[in-house]
């Protein structure tokens, strides 16, 4: 069967931006600290201000996406904007600027699909611990009851977090996240998996018990985990710890609410290699197994695979943060080694261009857990070095990149799995978090001096995908 290169009707062609990466004004108009704020300012690297400046351009960019055929985007509320020390008193200024962005939507006719968490914990709450303190989980469910109820009328779509993963994992075992330098706690990163899922789910029933129109969801960053050496059983062994971490652990609290035996048996190994053990309460399970009924649709961000060899050495961690390509090295103690594979393309920040994987990914959760509903891609893209050349930006990489990708979304369709939306990531070039802004993603070239935006070669393609509704 030949397969199809048209997009199921309805489907939604968005692009994805998140407030501390976007917005500026990290400070004033009664905004609370974040726990990125202190952290860049001694690292003194580079700063989220004014990044590209959608706490005032946001009109306009909504105006692009609409003359471009965008016509959904996600937004993050960031939290510390509502609630400046994460509960208690509220930030009225905050509170309306997001009414007035979610106005400007509808005005656009670019549909709003909002994550209430994009990295951004208030510093107040971070400080005490983070998702590690469960009054964090609490706070949590209050600010999410608050939004349901005052942006109900403007927001259908809800996410609760974006990847879960990667605050554990970029907090906790690589260390590139706030507070910076821990590295290799396994057991930290598998608790914060498990207590952010812990807050979803209580985010989840307070939407579902309290009558919320609409629909919810969580975020998660997923890669296939692949045996360097299909097989050899130590590989085979490397890649299952991986995919434990980042895929299995996630999708069980997702759409079980609890974890099946198997992944529970590699994440208590797993954990154990740190010294720890987890903190799993029969309550937590009682609540994430009435809230794994009611997700609406489940979010995934995919940027690569991974193949994985079995590595007993020391842990080696470099994170390739400045576009040096082959400098990236991840080799964890007891866990397993990251490594090329022959003829598979990689960026200039050393992630893996592999389309398949997110087939696989797809496929994989349409049969392990069959009551998941709907998927959406809610991040994919290239980050590259884009130049400005006579005002125009040629990002035919970009354009080949994604059109790769969304093929092999189309495959996942023609096999079954229901997928009802892409988000580019990026909507616009904007501030990335360990790397600054020279890593570019965006349709939208930004101009970081004068917070001009010039479309890319991209924008214009993936305009007339979206009109034909097929690729070409
Ligand atoms: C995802 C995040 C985004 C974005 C993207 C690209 O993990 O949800 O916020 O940053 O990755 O990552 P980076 O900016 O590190 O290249």
């Amino acid at each position: 069967m030949t397969p199809t290169n048209t997009f199921p009707a309805g489907f939604v062609f968005g692009a994805a931006t998140a407030a501390y990466q976007c917005e500026g004004e990290t400070h004033g108009h009664g905004k609370g600290e974040v726990s990125w704020d202190p952290f860049l300012a001694k690292k003194g690297r580079f700063s989220a201000d004014p990044a590209s400046d959608f706490y005032h351009s946001y009109e306009h960019d909504l105006a692009l996406c609409e003359r471009f055929g965008i016509n959904g985007i996600r937004i993050s509320i960031a939290w510390s904007r509502i609630f400046p020390q994460g509960v208690g008193a509220r930030n009225p200024e905050g509170i309306a600027f997001y009414h007035d962005v979610f106005r400007a939507c509808r005005a656009h006719g670019v549909e709003p699909y909002v994550t209430l968490h994009h990295f951004d914990t208030p510093l107040a709450l971070f400080d005490k611990g983070g998702f590690l303190d469960r009054a964090t989980i609490d706070a949590f469910e209050d600010y999410a009851r608050f939004c349901f109820a005052e942006y109900g009328d403007e927001v259908s779509n809800w996410f609760t977090f974006n990847e879960i993963w990667a605050v554990a994992s970029n907090t906790f075992i690589e260390g590139t996240f706030p507070p910076g330098g821990i590295t290799g706690a396994l057991d930290k990163a598998l608790q914060c998996n498990h207590n952010m899922m812990l807050a979803h789910a209580r985010a989840v029933l307070a939407f579902h018990e309290g009558g919320h129109r609409g629909k919810i969801g969580v975020v998660h960053t997923f890669e296939s985990k692949y045996p360097y050496d299909e097989n050899d059983p130590a590989d085979i062994q490397a890649a299952k710890n991986e995919d434990v971490l980042q895929n299995q652990f996630l999708l069980d609290a997702t759409f079980r609410g609890d974890y099946a035996p198997d992944t529970l048996e590699c994440a208590e190994r797993l954990a154990a290699l740190s010294g720890g053990a987890l903190d799993i309460r029969e309550e937590d399970l009682l609540c994430m197994r009435r809230a794994a009924q009611h997700n609406d649709y489940l979010g995934i961000n995919y940027y690569q695979s991974r193949f994985l060899r079995s590595y007993d050495g020391p842990t080696v961690l470099h994170h390739n943060a400045t576009g040096d390509k082959g400098t990236e090295r991840f080799a964890l103690a007891g866990v397993g080694e990251r490594v090329n594979k022959e003829g598979i393309p990689r960026t200039d920040w050393d992630w893996l261009i592999y389309p398949e994987g997110m087939y696989d990914l797809l496929v994989r959760i349409r049969l392990q857990y069959p009551n998941y509903q709907e998927i959406l891609i809610t991040e994919n893209g290239m980050g590259a070095k884009d130049a400005l050349v006579e005002d125009t930006v040629d990002d035919s990489y970009r354009i080949d990149y994604v059109r790769a990708h969304l093929e092999w979304l189309l495959k996942a369709v023609d096999a079954g799995v229901n997928v009802t939306g892409y988000f580019l990531w990026s909507l616009m070039d904007m501030f990335s978090w360990t790397n600054g802004y020279g890593k570019r993603y965006g349709f939208f070239y930004v101009d970081f001096e004068t917070q001009r935006r010039i479309p890319k070669a991209s924008a214009y393609w993936y305009a007339q995908v979206v009109r034909l509704g097929r690729l070409t």
